[in-house]
């Protein structure tokens, strides 16, 4: 048995990152989560007892940290660093808190990782890459240059860059993923499938920012978890792996899709305020996932995705319904 110190991993895709290594594999799992708003520790509540174990904690807590990444002494131990603040729509409002956590934590476990001599997996987003016109058929590949546009993606573009330079200047052993836009079970009520989701779920009509024609590349939380797996179990020191699974769509496409889905009119949307610096078109090319390391997405019709999801929304609102009121309120305070 071998054991994973996962951050973040009461978070929307470490717990389902978590949940598949459970089921994956034998590790012992150590979550180091400082159980923020975004955080469900109620997605680990029913796994295999005393195989996971929670410390609430912040990654900047570099004592706390160095003693965890400390008990990872055998072989096959790793570091996979999923915490962060995610939501652009907040860095906009309290960037500080994005460079805290986002750079600051991903140093700390850095230097931890280097003192221990310890594997870490970075966790990161296509969004590094900026934003591609709705025109150019091209793609993101490792080989696209950096050109973040919100603060969230820069403090993600930055913790990159210090990832890949502990590697060549210290010699850590780490790798990297950058994902796209990622949809499942126990996202927050606050990130776009999760909040048309609920919200029509209530009766509501879907919010969708500016004119929608907004393009992301869709993949299912499952198979952003196994892929960040592959590359913790089969990737090589130094790389960087894309992660998606071909699913780009626009936001009224999407939206439209679960308006059919959930047998509702295809008018009822309201076109809302648009975000800051709204990257219009995000789509990655993730061969290399593919071809190096013979990943396969699970999910590879969005259609059925978005129908599975609708679904865990309907049976989980135990879990949501609190949460929703909250968010709601701060939307409809910046007319969004
Ligand atoms: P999330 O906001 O749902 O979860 C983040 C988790 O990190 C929460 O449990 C939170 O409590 C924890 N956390 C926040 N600050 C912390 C701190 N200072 N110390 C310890 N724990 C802290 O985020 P997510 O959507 O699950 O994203 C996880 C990772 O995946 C992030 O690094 C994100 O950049 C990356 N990513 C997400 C997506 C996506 O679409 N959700 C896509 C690509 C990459
Ligand atoms: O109510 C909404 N209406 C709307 O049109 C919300 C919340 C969002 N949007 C739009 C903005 C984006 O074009 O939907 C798209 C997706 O929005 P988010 O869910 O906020 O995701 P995004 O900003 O694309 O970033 C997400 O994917 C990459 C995650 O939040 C990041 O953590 C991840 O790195």
């Amino acid at each position: 048995m071998h054991r994973l110190l996962v951050t973040g991993g009461a978070g929307f895709v470490g717990a389902n990152f978590v949940r598949h290594v459970l089921e994956r594999t034998d590790a012992h799992v150590i979550v180091l989560d400082k159980l923020t708003y975004a955080a469900s520790p109620e997605a680990l509540t029913d796994l295999p007892q005393g195989r996971v174990e929670l410390v609430i904690g912040d990654v900047t807590d570099a004592a706390l940290v160095d003693t965890l990444v400390g008990r990872l002494t055998g072989p096959d131990d790793g570091l996979v660093h999923f915490a962060a603040e995610s939501h652009n729509d907040t860095s906009l409002r309290d960037p500080g808190l994005f460079v805290q956590t986002n750079v600051v934590g991903t140093f700390v476990l850095l230097e931890a990782a280097r003192r221990h001599d310890v594997r870490l997996h970075h966790v990161s987003t296509d969004e590094v890459y900026g934003e591609l016109s709705l025109e150019d058929p091209a793609r993101f590949t490792e080989h696209t240059a950096y050109r973040p546009s919100s603060p969230y993606s820069a403090t993600k573009a930055g913790a990159d860059h210090l990832v890949r330079a502990w590697v060549r200047s210290f010699g850590v052993r780490a790798t990297l993923s950058n994902c796209s836009n990622t949809y499942g079970p126990w996202q927050h009520v606050e990130k776009f499938v999760p909040r048309q989701v609920t919200t029509l779920l209530e009766g509501g009509r879907a919010k969708v920012y500016g004119t929608g024609e907004h393009v992301r590349d869709w993949i299912h939380a499952q198979d952003h978890a196994s892929a960040v797996l592959a590359v913790l179990e089969r990737g090589r020191i130094g790389e960087t792996y894309l992660v998606g699974a071909d699913g780009q769509a626009s936001n009224l496409e999407v939206v439209r899709a679960l308006l059919e889905l959930l047998g509702r009119s295809a008018d009822d949307v309201d076109h809302v305020a648009d975000r800051a610096g709204h990257d219009l078109r995000y789509a990655l090319d993730a061969n290399k996932l593919r071809t190096e390391l013979g990943w396969e997405p699970a999910h590879q019709d969005l259609r059925a995705g978005l129908a599975a999801t609708i679904d865990w929304y309907r049976e989980h609102r135990g879990w949501w319904a609190p949460k929703k009121g909250a968010v709601e309120a701060a939307y409809a305070e910046r007319g969004q």
